[in-house]
């Protein structure tokens, strides 16, 4: 026997429309300009000597041809060497040059495989290491005594 579902099938119909439908606003609200998600050092974070790399990760993957990298310190920019990305939709380079303590901006500029721009940066502050916290020992430490 053949029973008829008009009504299912109308309710399925009209679902799959308003879903469409979201879906549809929720991407021309979203003008796929990449974002930064996170990043090493993190905002407001606290990176140590030897400061060696900086790394961020976006929403999107970046056309890494277009996008940039820069580090500015408490004596002017400094080099940031063989920007390139791990994969993550990230972009990441060396720093090249002398580090010193201080306040640190790390500008990016991040530019969609559409073509779409975007810009931020990233501040934290760059400390010395910790000296050795028994100058008087013998440099020791057993296995699994790190602070
Ligand atoms: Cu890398």
């Amino acid at each position: 026997m053949i029973t008829l579902k008009r009504r299912p099938a109308l309710a399925v119909l009209v679902g799959t429309f308003l879903a469409v439908g979201a879906a549809c606003a929720a991407q021309s609200q979203d003008e796929s300009s990449p974002a930064a998600v996170r990043s090493t050092p993190g905002p407001g974070g606290v990176a140590t000597i030897p400061f060696t790399s900086v790394r961020v990760w976006f929403n999107e993957e970046t056309d890494l041809a277009q996008s940039s990298l820069a580090l500015a310190g408490p004596d002017g920019s400094l080099s940031l060497v063989g920007v390139h990305s791990m994969g993550e939709g990230d972009l990441m380079a060396a720093v090249s040059g002398a580090v010193v303590p201080g306040d640190h901006t790390l500008t990016w500029t991040a530019v969609s495989a559409d073509g779409a721009t975007a810009t931020g940066d990233v501040r934290f502050t760059v400390v010395e290491a910790e000296a050795d916290p028994a100058p008087d020992g013998d440099g020791a430490q057993a296995p699994g005594d790190r602070d």
